[in-house]
């Protein structure tokens, strides 16, 4: 009989842990696990799931750079797809290693260039201010539901060449794309109850005459014109806009926001000197990562700090616990906005790094700017909500009050 992965972790003395990352008590609160996680070592073995667990910067960046040992294409979430099947067709880009990555990664790349970031920037801009001038009118406002939400579901769409009608639709699909990384748990099932209704929405949205000539959307259908993808491939890469390109900033600004209420000092240093807006946000990204983890698999057996790892074994990558580890920053605790945390792995590390990290970047700086210039104060005025995701931080609610200057 073959040992199981479970008894041969035992066999080599990798420490293994009784944890369950997609639990409703990990997700709501993460941070003593992550530290349990990279305090037991650089590579954990975590008996619930028969994963691997990593939290160490050095390792997790180490790990996110070898593409070749820790391969994509076969699913970066808890699902194996050499073995089980996807949840959706698997992304050409996200779930795809070189040569397949290189094309869809080229073409997305260009599109989302700081070149385009600077035609779009007006636009952006104009957008941040009158959000932000209209909320200082209304004073008590929820920070996730009329801002954190409503700023990614007008600019970006918008730069797409998206429609108006059903954007709204972009969060539920967000929601369960990102849920579909973990296991089968409720939350994932509540996920893809509310996603159900809006499938059909979605994909057609991905076809040529939904979107505007000129826009992302269309830039992505130019490419397949001239020969760089098919045509086939088109709708499958703007598919992947529409995965991770709301609710990932969606929950990066929701995640600024809380800290910045939370931590009114800063707030202070950032009203002081708007041109922190930047590194606040980097900041805040490092701090509470939207993105939580990402999984690889093991392509063929190899060795890594120091433990056996078997073809096929699934590895998970804590983005969050490598933000905190105290062998990286010092004070990881204290969020400070003067900190410039080069080298955050919040979008990542690699080949596969956030491919849209300049749009997202764009967006922090320009709503924080925005609120350093209109708002002196901001006050907690309720409780915050978490909203459980496999993946994302998140939350559902944050009431706030803006004290205009
Ligand atoms: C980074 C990311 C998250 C979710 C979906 C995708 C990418 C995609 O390519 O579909």
């Amino acid at each position: 009989m073959t040992a199981t992965p479970d008894q041969l972790a035992h066999r080599i003395g990798a420490p293994r842990l009784d944890i369950d990352p997609f639990s409703d008590d990990f997700l709501n609160n993460p941070y003593p696990y992550h530290e349990e996680i990279r305090e037991a070592g650089p590579v954990v073995w975590l008996s619930p799931y028969g994963i691997w667990a990593v939290g160490r910067h050095e390792h997790v960046r180490a790990g996110l750079n070898d593409w070749q040992n820790f391969i994509s294409s076969a699913g970066v979430g808890l699902a194996n797809f050499r073995t089980e099947k996807p949840f959706r067709p698997p992304s050409l880009i996200l779930e795809a290693d070189p040569p397949q990555h290189t094309r869809s990664r080229t073409v997305l790349a260009r599109i989302l260039s700081p070149k385009m970031m600077q035609q779009v920037r007006d636009a952006f801009a104009e957008q941040a201010e009158l959000l932000i001038d209209r909320l200082v009118e209304k004073g008590e406002i929820d920070a996730v539901k009329e801002l954190a939400e409503v700023y990614p579901l007008k600019v970006f769409p918008d730069a797409l060449g998206l429609a108006d009608e059903g954007r709204e639709n972009l969060l539920l699909y967000g929601n369960m794309v990102f849920n579909a990384f973990g296991p089968r748990n409720h939350i994932f099932q509540e996920a893809v109850t509310r996603y159900e209704p809006v499938r059909e929405w979605i994909m057609n949205k991905c076809q040529r005459e939904e979107l505007r000539p000129g826009g992302f959307g269309d830039l992505i259908y130019q490419a397949a014109d001239a020969g760089e993808i098919t045509y086939d491939e088109a709708p499958m890469l703007v598919r992947s806009f529409l995965s991770a390109g709301v609710d990932t900033t969606v929950n990066g600004l929701g995640n600024a926001i809380f800290c910045l209420a939370n931590h009114p000092e800063q707030y202070d240093k950032l009203v002081a000197t708007p041109a922190l807006a930047r590194a606040a946000f980097e900041e805040a990204l490092r701090y509470e990562s939207s993105v939580q983890t990402f999984f690889r698999t093991v392509n063929q057996s190899l060795e890594f700090a120091g433990v056996s790892m078997q073809e096929n074994d699934k590895v998970l990558f804590f983005l969050a616990a490598a933000n905190r580890d105290p062998r990286q920053w010092k004070d990881p605790e204290v969020f400070d906005i003067e900190r410039r945390p080069v080298g955050h792995m919040a979008f990542g590390s690699g080949i596969h790094g956030c491919v849209g990290q300049v749009v997202a970047r764009l967006e922090g700086e320009l709503i924080l700017d925005a609120l350093a210039r209109k708002v002196k104060r901001i006050e907690l005025i309720g409780q915050p909500v978490r909203r459980l995701n496999n993946t994302l931080r998140a939350l559902d609610s944050l009431p706030v009050r803006f004290i205009p200057h």
